[in-house]
């Protein structure tokens, strides 16, 4: 499994609880008055991963292992990882994010490799990280790394650095910057740094094991996880042909036999495009063989569109992993069917058979057992441990649906997660919350299209609400977390108009009692696992048809938080699962959304200009209550971009949202009916086991023994 990121966050209670010993230990550490879980505080949590797809990749590891199914992780081990958020000022900073010590978890090989690029070559070394399995084997993560890596090029309080002094620099950040040319060409020297160590030591796995070559097939499947590792194809090529005698034709044989791509989004700034002049000057040895894949594309395929050099002369690497791979497939049901029907659908109608969708899934050693343990322990009591191995059984808890003893229980775990969290912000950010207000929480990277603006033209609706005398019968308390990439603009904007929020309401007497605007800072997996549990409302709010997949809903889903959600991503089949009346769904549907785009009729202006309400609120960015706390660039930039732009359609969907998410509030009010929803999620959450993910890419796609 190839990937750019593994988000595996902290180690040690994973791998005790993988091992079965976590409550022995702890228990041992409690009698000499020692605390698990103050020695995994002082645990650096290694950044090497960005969002959903880096966590992605790290969940699936932990089911690779489990299910005993022989699979190791191929990545890059970033001594900065992505980067420390810092909020200062009300606005993002960007630290660096050391995480590497002598007690880290990576274990230094013997196995070294050469990777040749234009004007030099550099030393592959390689740190393997042991990936344990529940009560089963135990796999690897191999982590490539050079020795040159210089970390002092990087000064105190910030994240940039000469992105031209490769030797020195290569693996010291995921995705550096990449707003000129040297970040770009930094990230093709990382892919390929990556891919050919990668190959290179599949190749010595393979002689190591006396197989022979021309089997390769039979013996190894590589999963290209996004477009990062697609380079992969071309280097297994040339070792084969430069190092190993094949001829081209066999080395393409094999190696389209070997390779199997997954998509993890429809957006077009992902799917890497790299100027044929980047690579000529960074991996020259490649190009001869991709200009070679592309030629024999042409050949045999009409369809222009379809081809791996474009007329601009851009290398498409998703081109050319579905050219020469066996298998594309989505994250989700929903986003699949885009991929076949409008995305790619010129390569589906090429290679139908290659097209498959595997719905995501979220490992619940960390997303139940680990991070809710109080929970873990009363399903235990109720349905026994089996669910354990196969997470269906949570099914069994539907028979307690209408048991207020249960439901009753329910709800005091989620008290007793609220008061950890409210525990853990206090002594994190000095932020005190409210246990008895409900806790919204929207999650995850930050981006436009996941419109956490939308929930923050909410907010400004609720402060309104409330100044205007309404005040709420059970306090709000709205949590946002999120990173944005460094170069992202609009995207801190956003950040910086929450923060501004959470200090204007922080600072309101009228409405602070009622109402809070909370922002996590430096929102990361060991939070994920601290404000998860204690959420009530899971915010997966992204324009339809934009989020492949999500794997935060599923977590939230699985720790008895209900959905406020769009039609997008595997919020479609949480529905089909747990049924309309469990489930809140609002917004344009992605059919409409693709037919908007399509006709290019959308206008945030004329919306801004036509409701009153929606006027009303987009104005309060920069109306003087913000202002006097926030930036006079960054809140106007912001509101102009909505008006002016709104490439995402928040405002399309800001009058559903407000009206579906008063709706939510009330009916949280029928605690004994909220409480019985929760646990029909929670039930109905077995699918979404990684488990199940892992079991149906080796059914279909790797076919392991
Ligand atoms: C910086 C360039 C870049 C662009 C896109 C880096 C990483 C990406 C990934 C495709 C972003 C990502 O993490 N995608 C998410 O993948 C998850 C796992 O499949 C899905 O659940 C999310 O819907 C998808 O946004």
């Amino acid at each position: 499994y190839i990937s750019a990121e593994f988000l595996i966050g902290k180690l040690l209670s994973n791998n005790l609880i993988n091992l079965g010993i976590y409550d022995q230990v702890a228990n041992a550490l409690k009698e000499h008055g020692k605390s698990l879980a103050q020695i995994e505080e002082i645990e650096n949590e290694p950044s090497l991963g960005n969002g959903g797809l880096g966590r992605l990749a790290a969940c699936f590891l932990d089911s690779i292992a489990t299910l005993g199914l022989p699979g190791d992780g191929i990545g890059l081990n970033y001594h900065f990882g992505l980067f420390q958020q810092k909020f200062t000022n009300h606005k993002q900073q960007e630290l660096k994010n050391p995480w590497i010590t002598k007690e880290s978890w990576l274990n230094r090989q013997s196995f070294t490799c050469k990777v040749p690029f234009k004007d030099f070559t550099m030393d592959g070394v390689l740190y393997d990280i042991d990936v344990p399995g529940y009560d089963s084997g135990c796999n690897r993560l191999h982590l490539f790394d050079v020795d040159t890596i210089d970390e002092s090029i990087v000064p105190e309080n910030s994240i940039n650095f000469n992105k031209k002094k490769v030797q020195e620099n290569l693996t010291l950040f995921l995705y550096p910057d990449d707003s000129d040319d040297a970040g770009r060409k930094l990230r093709i020297y990382q892919q390929y740094f990556m891919v050919s160590c990668g190959a290179q030591l599949i190749l010595k796995e393979m002689e190591d094991a006396e197989y022979d070559l021309h089997e390769l097939n039979n013996h190894a499947v590589i999963q290209i996880n996004d477009t990062h590792p697609s380079m992969v194809i071309p280097e297994l090529i040339r070792l084969l042909t430069e190092e190993k005698g094949f001829t081209m034709d066999e080395a393409v044989e094999v190696v389209s036999k070997t390779c199997a791509y997954t998509n993890h989004t429809i957006l077009a700034e992902a799917l890497e495009k790299w100027p044929m002049e980047y690579l000529e000057e960074v991996v020259p040895n490649l190009v001869p063989i991709i200009k070679e894949l592309d030629e024999r594309v042409r050949k045999t395929v009409k369809d222009e569109s379809t081809y791996i050099i474009d007329a601009q002369d851009r290398v498409h690497m998703a081109h050319m992993d579905i050219h020469y791979g066996f298998s594309v497939n989505g994250v989700a049901a929903l986003h699949t069917e885009i991929l076949k029907n409008s995305e790619l659908k010129n390569f589906y109608d090429l290679y139908p058979e290659r097209f498959n969708n595997k719905t995501n899934g979220i490992t619940f050693r960390r997303w139940l057992m680990h991070c809710n343990p109080v929970l873990t322990r009363y399903i235990e009591s109720l349905i026994g441990n089996g669910f354990k191995k196969d997470a269906t059984e949570l099914e069994k808890l539907l028979a307690f649906e209408n048991d207020e003893t249960v439901l009753n229980k329910l709800e005091e775990i989620k008290m007793e997660k609220k008061l950890e969290f409210k525990e853990y912000m206090e002594e994190t950010q000095g932020l005190t919350i409210d246990e008895h207000s409900i806790i919204d929480v929207q999650v995850k990277r930050l981006h436009e299209y996941k419109r956490q603006q939308m929930n923050a033209l909410y907010a400004i609706y609720k402060y309104l609400d409330i100044k205007a005398g309404n005040k709420p019968s059970t306090p709000i308390t709205m949590i946002f977390g999120a990173k944005a990439a460094p170069a992202y603009v609009i995207a801190k904007d956003i950040i910086h108009l929450i923060l501004c929020l959470q200090e204007l309401i922080e600072k309101d007497p009228e409405v602070r009692p009622y109402f809070r605007v909370l922002m996590i800072e430096n929102y990361n997996v060991s939070k994920a696992a601290k404000v998860i549990p204690a959420a009530n409302i899971s915010e997966q709010i992204s324009l339809a048809s934009k989020e492949a997949s999500g794997t935060g809903n599923m977590k939230f889903m699985l720790n008895g938080a209900l959905t406020l959600g769009t039609e997008d991503g595997a919020n479609v089949e949480i529905r089909d699962l747990v049924g309309e009346e469990n489930i809140y769904i609002f917004g344009r549907k992605p059919q409409d959304v693709i037919d908007l785009y399509e006709a290019g009729t959308y206008s945030s202006k004329e919306i801004y200009e036509e409701d009153a309400l929606i006027h009303k609120l987009v104005d309060f960015i920069t109306g003087e209550e913000l202002l006097a706390i926030g930036d006079e660039e960054s809140l106007p930039r912001l509101r102009r971009e909505l008006i002016g732009k709104d490439w995402f359609m928040t405002l399309l969907d800001t009058k559903e949202y407000i009206t579906t998410k008063e709706k939510v509030y009330a009916d949280y009010e029928d605690r004994k009916t909220w409480n019985k929803k929760a646990l029909i999620n929670i039930a109905k959450a077995g699918f979404f086991s990684s488990d199940r993910t892992i079991a149906q890419y080796n059914e279909d796609i790797w076919k392991l023994k």
